[in-house]
């Protein structure tokens, strides 16, 4: 029996390069449906660029948070917990978490103790 099928593997023509290589657009364009590429998120001092972010219930959200001002900022999303590191300026830092809930979520720094004048924005999550 053992034997059997290996010759039967044996036998088996290598699958060709075609078939290979469609098989590998397959996996990479599922791979790119599952996971949404970072979006930069640009901290200046008075706004946050992009002012609106959307996003889906349930599907993850990455966000490479930039500090583009002379001061210290973070980025704090409170109604899903995301509470960023204080970033000097020149720093970055990588942000993810999935929305479980649709609506309009404020974002902001606060790295004064308080959300900062201007340095606001809104996330959409549509259901
Ligand atoms: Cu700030």
């Amino acid at each position: 029996m053992r034997v059997r099928r290996w010759m039967e593997l044996r036998r088996a023509k290598p699958p060709s390069l075609f078939i290979m290589a469609f098989a590998l657009s397959v996996v990479a364009s599922m791979a790119t449906a599952d996971a949404q590429a970072p979006r930069t998120v640009t901290l200046r001092d008075g706004s946050i660029v992009p002012a609106t972010l959307s996003a889906k219930v349930g599907q993850r959200v990455e966000l490479e948070v930039v500090n583009a001002g002379s001061r210290t900022h973070n980025f704090v999303l409170r109604d899903f917990y995301v509470f960023g590191p204080n970033l000097a300026p020149g720093e970055r830092t990588r942000i993810g978490f999935v929305p479980d809930r649709a609506g309009r979520f404020p974002y902001y720094s606060d790295t004064g103790g308080r959300p900062e004048p201007g340095m606001r924005g809104t996330l959409v999550v549509s259901p």
